[in-house]
């Protein structure tokens, strides 16, 4: 497939995707969400790729739903939203979270709607101290999706989740570091050194056990304790049969750093 709405670039285990409708703070339209899908396919099955980061060009990291998508300003008939939803943001969240290879996201600017909670999807989540998060889905009418509301409360609580999604208030990169909703937050002019270096790191990490950390990990969002102690025992088993496993054991053990091969 072909991209015009996004960047798709592969350099040293690292796939990075770039969301790129800088004039309109690459807002999501369905081609747009249809070549991100595609990206996050070839980067999930491209074994040479070990991290992917995902930011977007210019000033805007995403500012949602492409408006004039979801409402046509020529007063034409709208398209079914469950459809958009259900074909937009759905499956790329799905492939955020099933892709068994650590996602960074580098919030290079505003985050709006389904474009903030499209950043919440991602593993670890850097922001430039410039960038901002908005659920902005209560200023036009609309709930939130994308995940938010399965995100956003456990990341950061309900109360606090309630009054983000309720007031639609812009809040800065430091007060979404203070609140737990992001990893990090650096200077705008070094996020992507400092992404790139983070992606470059755990790219040379062992990537089963990482695939495999995000199993558990999504698990635990719905297990009870006995389910989830069961599963880190069978996946243990899985990290454990690995290269990797035996490499870092055999590195330690002969006091020398680890050569990861990401198997
Ligand atoms: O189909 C469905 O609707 C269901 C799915 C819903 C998922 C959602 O994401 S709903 C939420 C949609 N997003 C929003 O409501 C956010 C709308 N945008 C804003 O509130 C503001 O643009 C921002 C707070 C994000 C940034 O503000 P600011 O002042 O930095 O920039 P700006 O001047 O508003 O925007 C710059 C340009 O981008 C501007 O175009 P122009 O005037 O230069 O020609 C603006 O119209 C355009 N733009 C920004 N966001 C969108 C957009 N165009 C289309 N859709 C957008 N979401």
């Amino acid at each position: 497939m072909d991209y015009q709405h996004v960047r798709y670039e592969v350099a040293d285990g690292v796939a990075t995707v770039t969301l790129h409708r800088p004039e309109v703070l690459n807002s999501f339209t369905r081609p747009m969400s249809a070549e991100l899908q595609d990206a996050l396919r070839r980067a999930a099955e491209d074994a040479s790729v070990r991290a992917v980061l995902l930011t977007g060009a210019g000033r805007g990291f995403c500012a949602g739903q492409d408006l004039a998508e979801a409402v046509p300003p020529d007063g034409g008939a709208p398209p079914p939203i469950a459809d958009i939803v259900r074909q937009t943001y759905n499956p790329v969240v799905r492939a955020l979270r099933t892709m068994e290879k650590p996602v960074i996201a580098a919030v290079n600017g505003v985050a709006a709607g389904a474009g903030a909670n499209l950043a919440l999807a991602c593993d670890v989540v850097l922001a430039a101290d410039s960038a901002s998060f908005v659920q902005a889905f209560s200023k036009i009418g609309l709930v939130p999706d994308t995940a938010g509301t399965f995100f956003l409360p456990r990341a950061v609580g309900l109360p606090r989740a309630t009054a983000l999604m309720l007031l639609g208030d812009k809040l800065s990169a430091a007060d979404a570091q203070a609140m737990g909703m992001i990893w990090r937050v650096v200077p705008a002019a070094s996020l992507m050194d400092e992404a790139r270096a983070l992606a470059a790191r755990l790219a040379s990490q062992p990537t089963r056990a990482f695939g495999l950390t995000k199993r558990l990990l999504n698990a635990s969002l719905g297990n009870d304790l006995d389910a989830q102690l069961e599963l880190e025992a069978e996946l243990q088993a899985e990290a454990a049969a690995t290269e990797d496993f035996r490499e870092g054991v055999a590195a330690f053990l002969g006091k020398r750093a680890p050569a990861f091969v990401g198997r």
